[in-house]
Formats: C-alpha cells, sequence, structure tokens
C-alpha cells in the first residue's frame, strides 16, 4: 500500500469510536483503496444500481467495459488491505452487532435440509439473496450471532447446470457493507464482487461452465471476517447430461469461532479467527445435527455427496466409516473421477463430488477424519434402511 493510502487509513480508523463504525469504516474502504477519492460517492444512494447492474451483466456477456469506465465504478480492493486495516485496529472485533443479537433467546432451532434441490425449469435462473444480521440457534444451547445470506447459515444452496443463466441480485440490508463472491461465476470481481451499504443491491449475471459444487460468500474486507461469521453458501452445477440417479446430499462444512456471550447469543470473534483453532465444525451450519437426524436412504440407493469446505481454514477429510467411495470426482463430474476411495480431503474455499453405493444396511457415521474436527462437530450419520 502506498504512503498516501496508509495515511488515509491511519485517519479513518482513528476515528473509528466503536467496534461496529470499525467494521462499517473496514468495508467502507474496501470499496475505496486504490481509489479513496471516489470511494463514498461510489455509495450514493438512488441511481447507481441500475447503472452498475447493467455494466456487470453487460461484461459478464462478454462486452468489454472502457477503461474510463471501470474506474469510476465501485469496487473491492485487493485483500492486501485486511491485513492492513486490522494491524490499526486495537478492539476485538465481532460480529455481535444489535440486529444479530435480537431476541436470541427465542430463535428456534431447525435442521438445515441437506437435500440437493430440484433444477429449475428452463435454462434461467433468477437468485434474490438478502445480506442480513440475524442470532441463528444452531443447537439446543448455542446462538451464534449471525452475518447472512436470506437469514440462515449457510444461505441457501442454489442448483442449475452447466450454461445455464444466472442472474443474480444481492440486497443488503445491514448497516454493515456486504457484496457477493460466486466461485461459479467467471466475471470481472471489481464490479460484480463490489460491497453495497444498506438498502442497495448489486445485479450480475454469469453462466457456469464448470459441473461441481462451488462455494459462495461475502467478499468484503475483512474477507475472514465475513465468510467466518456465516456469509457462505454453495451453488451445486450439474453436467448437463444428467449423472446416474442417485439420493444427492449437498454438506457445506463451516468452522466456527466464538466470543463470550452478548445479549444471548455468542458472537463470531475475528482474533480468534486468526488463531484458527475452531470452537465448532459443522455440517451446514449446525455442530453434529446429522447425528440427531441423520441423512435416511434406502439399501441400493446411489448416494452422492456433493462436499464442499468454505473454511475459513480448513479441509474437510471427507470420509464414510465403514463404506468407500466407488468414484470420487476431483473436478467437474462426469470427468475426472477416481475409484475406490476411503478418503478425499475437500480444500477450504473448494468443493468436490463423492458416491458411494449403498448395498450394505446400518448407521454409517460421515466425517470430517481430521478427528478433531469430527469430535468438534463435523459428523453426522448416512442410515440405510434395509
Ligand atoms: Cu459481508
Amino acid at each position: 500500500m502506498s504512503t498516501p493510502e496508509a495515511g488515509r487509513l491511519s485517519e479513518i480508523l482513528a476515528r473509528s469510536a466503536t467496534r461496529r463504525d470499525f467494521l462499517s469504516r473496514a468495508s467502507a474502504l474496501s470499496l475505496a483503496i486504490p481509489a479513496v477519492g471516489a470511494a463514498l460517492t461510489s455509495c450514493a444512494p438512488n441511481g447507481e444500481q441500475a447503472t452498475d447492474s447493467a455494466a456487470a451483466s453487460k461484461r459478464a456477456g462478454g462486452a468489454a467495459a472502457s477503461g474510463s469506465q471501470e474506474s469510476r465504478l465501485p469496487h473491492n480492493s485487493d485483500s492486501r488491505l485486511d491485513s492492513a486495516v486490522l494491524k490499526q485496529e486495537h478492539a476485538t472485533p465481532s460480529s455481535a452487532t444489535h440486529e444479530a443479537t435480537a431476541h436470541a433467546a427465542e430463535t428456534k432451532y431447525h435442521r438445515y435440509d441437506p437435500m440437493l434441490p430440484p433444477l429449475p425449469n428452463g435454462n434461467r435462473l433468477q437468485v434474490h439473496f438478502h445480506a442480513r444480521e440475524a442470532p441463528i440457534r444452531v443447537s439446543d444451547d448455542l446462538v451464534v450471532a449471525g452475518w447472512t445470506f436470506e437469514g440462515d447459515i449457510p444461505g441457501p444452496i442454489v442448483h442449475c447446470r452447466v450454461g445455464d443463466t444466472v442472474d443474480f441480485t444481492l440486497t443488503n440490508e445491514s448497516d454493515i457493507p456486504h457484496s457477493m463472491d460466486f466461485h461459479a461465476a467467471q466475471i470481472d470481481p471489481k464490479t460484480a464482487f463490489r460491497s453495497v451499504i444498506k438498502g442497495q443491491s448489486v445485479s450480475y449475471t454469469f453462466k457456469p461452465k464448470w459441473a461441481g459444487i462451488f462455494m459462495y460468500h461475502c467478499g468484503t474486507a475483512p474477507v475472514l471476517m465475513h465468510i467466518g461469521s456465516g456469509m457462505y453458501g454453495a451453488i451445486v452445477v450439474s453436467p448437463r447430461e444428467p449423472l446416474p440417479a442417485a439420493k444427492e446430499f449437498v454438506l457445506v462444512q463451516g468452522e466456527y469461532y466464538l466470543g463470550d456471550t452478548v445479549n444471548g447469543a455468542r458472537p463470531f470473534d475475528f482474533q480468534k479467527m486468526l488463531s484458527t483453532v475452531p470452537d465448532f465444525v459443522t455440517f451446514n451450519g449446525r455442530p453434529n445435527q446429522y447425528i440427531k437426524e441423520p441423512l435416511r436412504v434406502k439399501v441400493g440407493d446411489r448416494v452422492r455427496f456433493w462436499v464442499g469446505s468454505v473454511g475459513p481454514q480448513h479441509p474437510c477429510n471427507f470420509h464414510v466409516v465403514g463404506e468407500q467411495f466407488d468414484t470420487v470426482y476431483l473436478g467437474a463430474p462426469p470427468g475426472t473421477p477416481i475409484r475406490g476411495v476411503q478418503t478425499f480431503a475437500v480444500p477450504a474455499g473448494g468443493g468436490m463430488c463423492f458416491e458411494l453405493l449403498c448395498d450394505v444396511p446400518g448407521e454409517f457415521p460421515f466425517v470430517n477424519h481430521a478427528f478433531g474436527h469430527g469430535q468438534k462437530g463435523a459428523i453426522g450419520i448416512l442410515a440405510v434402511e434395509g
């Protein structure tokens, strides 16, 4: 970072009186650097959205933007900003905003449905997500102060085919700026993945080129804080030629780094995230939820697990106790299969597809075989009924 930018950063952070203020300013800065001067005008209410959305969509359709147009558009900075910002900050940022903890005690638990949702009719899919802070009950005795897409952790599972058109819009209902980065998109991230402030939206269109399970996440600085506070999910892109019939489940592994309870909810703690030692590791946002309520299939069923790890730090060393995968797709199915696999690691920020044929009845634990992480909640039961 150049000296004038660093000086500007120090000045703004010195004025950050509260943690919430810090987060807003840190996020707003991500809109600004390296074009600090244009930053806050990029957040001007009304009028901007249609222009920006049109520009992003146009680009997604292959049209090149001129250099001058690009320099006027708001965008996220590179990730070097994150550590630069946090070196200046003495308070410990956490996700404990008012909205993220309000009415925490009354929040109800629900199991996150792991079934792959059906494909859309036609070749076009409209997806409109809202960035919201909300308390989420992830077990009987634990509510977390979440930053979410659509009020849950993870956000909804999106399902489409290779080559489908996905029209995506994010509307921010939170005081902190947020954004959306789809790993299934090939698009200019500076504009499509840019942050928007409360009340504003960003729209873009993409056509997934490869099959697989791909992470989506908020990309607003500090990215670690936004992913670590729950702003993630998965899109499954099926190949155009259907894979063999199977019971299809989506498992998104995510880690929780939690601070002390505030207003009945435990906030996500940035300093703890930096330590990389999580309190919980979860499949679909709740520790041990599929022990309590297993995935149920029948003998003879083929099971396909779409497994993603959103991290923010750790891989998922995916294994099913008492079973073997006949097929693991390292890349886009139906290509790149490997056969006869006991365990394979899905990297943080990655996704893979695992298949097995359930020819033996029983209760089969599926785990992160890095057992410290299994012990912390990344475990469930596949119940095969005869
Ligand atoms: Cu965010």
